[in-house]
């Protein structure tokens, strides 16, 4: 059977199947798939995600713009509880500890500003642009 394939196939393949035990032709497989999978998610991440850190009591960058449909994902790198509270409620966080994460999907345009409940001169903003 394996002798009928080869036959439907172009000279280089046959070669290549004549150098490349069918382990190896395997292992290519699945290294190219891999690759694949490893590059389509940074792709993915750079269209649907964006974040915000939280660094010395201050949100990085202060003003974020993104695309409507973005996930924004705050985290805090202080040894010190933050918050991430949006002006007129329209986000809460809970109290975020040293290394905590807090995600917001923004669906439409605009703008929209928060602070820190803890430490109210802490202030940020995020523009969604189409
Ligand atoms: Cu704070």
């Amino acid at each position: 059977m394996a002798h009928e394939e080869d036959k439907g196939g172009s000279v280089m393949i046959g070669r290549l199947k004549g150098r490349l035990r069918p382990a190896e032709v395997g292992w290519l497989a699945i290294a190219a798939t891999a690759l694949a999978l490893f590059f389509g998610q940074i792709v993915v991440a750079s269209a649907d995600d964006s974040n915000v850190g939280i660094d010395k009591f201050a949100f990085t960058p202060a003003t974020l713009t993104v695309k409507p449909g973005v996930t924004v994902t705050f985290e805090n790198h202080d040894g010190t509880i933050h918050t991430v509270i949006g002006v007129g409620g329209m986000f809460r966080s809970k109290a975020l500890d040293t290394n905590d994460k807090f995600s917001v999907v923004f669906d439409k345009p605009g703008e929209f500003a928060y602070f820190c409940s803890l430490h109210p001169y802490m202030k940020g903003k995020i523009i969604i642009a189409p």
